[in-house]
This record gives C-alpha cells, structure tokens and sequence, in this order.
C-alpha cells in the first residue's frame, strides 16, 4: 500500500489501530522492564528471550482471536500471553520466581501457562507447543466450542519435524487449528537462509492442505487483516497458517550482544518498527501528540507497577517445591529432604 492509502485505510480504522497500538506498545514496555527486573538482579533464571520488534504479531493475531480459544507459545512469549489478556503484575512476578506469579514462580519466562486466558503454556523446546494445538482443536471440535487453537513459534520450529505431523494432522481431520511462525529471521546465531533453501515458508503449509499467508509485519493492520482470514477459516474448518516477518531488534536472550550480525543489518532491521510505524499513522490521521504521550506515559507508569510489585513479593516457600508442578489429581511428593533424610537413614 502506499502512504496515501495507508493513511486513508488508518483512518478508516482509526479505533483498531489505536487499540493495536496501546497493546503493543504496552508489549515493548513490559519488555524493556523485564531488561531492567534482570539488571536489578531480580529475574529467576539467565534465559530472558525479549520480543521488541516482533509486536504486531503478538498483537495483530491476537486480535482475530476470542476467549474461549487456546494457544501454545515459544521461548518468547510474553508479548502475546499479554496481548491475550495477561495481568502484567503476575507475568513479571513469575518472571520473577515469585509467589505472586501465574504459576507461583515455578514456570518463570519460558513456561507460563494459564487455562483460565486460554494459554496452554509456553514452552522452551524449539517446537515444542507446537502438537497440543491439534489436541485443543481436535477436543474444540468434538465439542463444537467453535474455539480455535494457535501455536505461536519461531522460524527456527520451521525445521523440525513435529510441525509437519502437526499441520498434516490439523488438514486431515479438518481441525481448527491455526499455526503463526514469527519470522524474525533469526534462530539463535543462524540466520533463516543458513538454514533453509525453503525460505517463502507458508508454502510449506500449503502442500499439506492448509491455508496460508505470510504477512509483512510493519503494519500491524496488515497482520490484523491477515490474521483474521486465517483464524476465520480455521474456525469454519480450514486450518491455516500465517507467517509473519519482522525483526528481532536485540540479541538472542538478554545477554546476547548478537556479534554474528552486522550493525548495519541492525540498523536496517530496527528501522522496521512497528510500534513506531502505528505511532506515526496515528499521528498522520490526525491524532495529537499529547494524547499519544499521555498514552505511553500511563502505560509506563503500569509497567513500572510490575517492577514494585515483583520485588516485594515474596518468594514460593520451600515446602511448595513440589506443589503445583503435577496434575491436580496427583499425590504432592515428599519434599525432596525428607526422601534423602530416609535413603541416608537405611544406609
Ligand atoms: C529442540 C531444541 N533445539 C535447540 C534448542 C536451543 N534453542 C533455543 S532457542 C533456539 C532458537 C530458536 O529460534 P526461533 O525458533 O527462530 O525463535 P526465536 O528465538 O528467533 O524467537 C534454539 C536453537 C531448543 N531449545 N530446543
């Protein structure tokens, strides 16, 4: 589209894309405090994978979806467990390995879940949250709940073999299942075309009966538009998958300062910025300034809530080691110290 249009098109839905901008801009800045909660030592774990850059996916699929409908996310998820509805005071305190947190600070950054928003977990394994999509959606289906499943992963899940299983399975039984690969060209330390010839990804998808799309992600209109013919369709029987290409703006995990990448190609890629894009379409339809700053500046001050709330939160109690990390209907195992006190006692 050009800028004319895409000034007309902003202006025609000028309320969806202040709402797509508020909720991705809340993403950047529960981000950025999840950098500053690590720097203050307060982070439970090393491995904080952020998603600045990679906003309008979280928020743009996150838009054709309802309540009822479930998900499954990466290593990077925090951005779209957001987008869904997530309290950022409980997200930053399981990051935190706190009490407070969704999972009482036993999931931390890489394994939040919540039923009651529809997250299904998120999972570290590259992949991993990939086949309980086709689970959800074949139980949504049984069911008639008319909800659907979306597993949300990196380019990287593109070469393994459990997202083949999975789509064939979701085109096979015609589940509503909904598979979004953020492309931000990077797994890791390898780039996308070191590690696939097959880089135009969704026509992958398409071999396998489903339909699919990839997306430009600058525009977070475009993603909205997108997202919606393939969640639609998944929801009236068609699986889909969407692939949205953006830029992951800072290193691999927290710590990484990304030495494989030329800053140029940094530069480059940050200049793709959604959430800075939304802003200036905005402001191009006619939206003051001032009311866009006092936007953000709420927004800031709610994420810096987390912060307060993170720290003085206390920590799960050790006795709660082994609470809630087994099914409900399962026994609560001894606590490990009381199995090693006996194993040392018949010794
Ligand atoms: C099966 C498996 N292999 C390797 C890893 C190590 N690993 C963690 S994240 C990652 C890169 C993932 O890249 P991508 O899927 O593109 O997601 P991104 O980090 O770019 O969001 C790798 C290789 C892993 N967690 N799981």
């Amino acid at each position: 589209m050009n800028r004319e249009a895409r000034v007309a098109h902003s202006r025609k839905s000028n309320s969806d894309l202040l709402a797509h901008y508020t909720q991705m801009q809340r993403v950047r800045t529960f981000e950025d405090r999840v950098g500053e909660l690590y720097l203050r030592g307060g982070s439970a774990g090393s491995m904080l994978h952020l998603s600045i850059g990679e906003e309008s996916a979280a928020v743009g699929v996150s838009a054709a979806m309802r309540a009822g409908d479930t998900f499954t996310t990466h290593h990077r998820g925090h951005g779209i467990f957001l987008a869904r509805g997530a309290d950022p005071n409980r997200m930053m305190a399981e990051i935190g390995g706190k009490e407070t947190g969704y999972c009482r600070g036993k999931g931390g950054s890489m394994h939040i879940a919540d039923m009651s928003l529809g997250h299904l977990g998120a999972n570290a394994i590259v992949g991993g949250g990939i086949p309980a999509v086709v689970g959800a959606a074949m139980v949504a289906k049984r069911r008639k709940t008319g909800a659907v499943s979306i597993a949300f992963f990196g380019d990287g899940a593109m070469q393994q073999g459990i997202l083949y299983e999975s789509m064939n399975m979701a085109a096979l039984w015609d589940l509503p299942a909904v598979f979004v690969c953020i492309n931000n060209q990077w797994g890791m330390g390898t780039r996308i075309d070191q590690a696939t010839k097959a880089t135009r990804l969704h026509e992958r998808a398409k071999v396998f009966g489903l339909n699919a799309e990839t997306v430009d992600g600058l525009d977070v209109l475009d993603v909205a538009e997108a997202a919606a013919r393939i969640v639609d369709g998944a929801r009236t029987g068609t699986p889909g998958f969407l692939a949205v290409d953006c830029y992951r703006f800072f290193g691999h995990g927290r710590k990484d300062k990304s030495p494989y990448r030329s800053p140029e190609e940094e530069a480059e890629g940050r200049a793709k910025d959604p959430v800075l894009y939304a802003r200036q379409m905005l402001r191009d339809s006619g939206m003051p300034l001032t009311e866009l700053d006092a936007i953000d500046a709420e927004i800031s001050a709610e994420m810096d809530a987390t912060i307060d709330f993170t720290m003085q939160s206390a920590e799960p109690a050790n006795d709660t080691m082994f609470r809630d990390v087994f099914a409900p209907d399962q026994p609560e195992p001894e606590p490990v110290r009381t199995r090693l006190d006996r194993v040392l006692a018949r010794e």
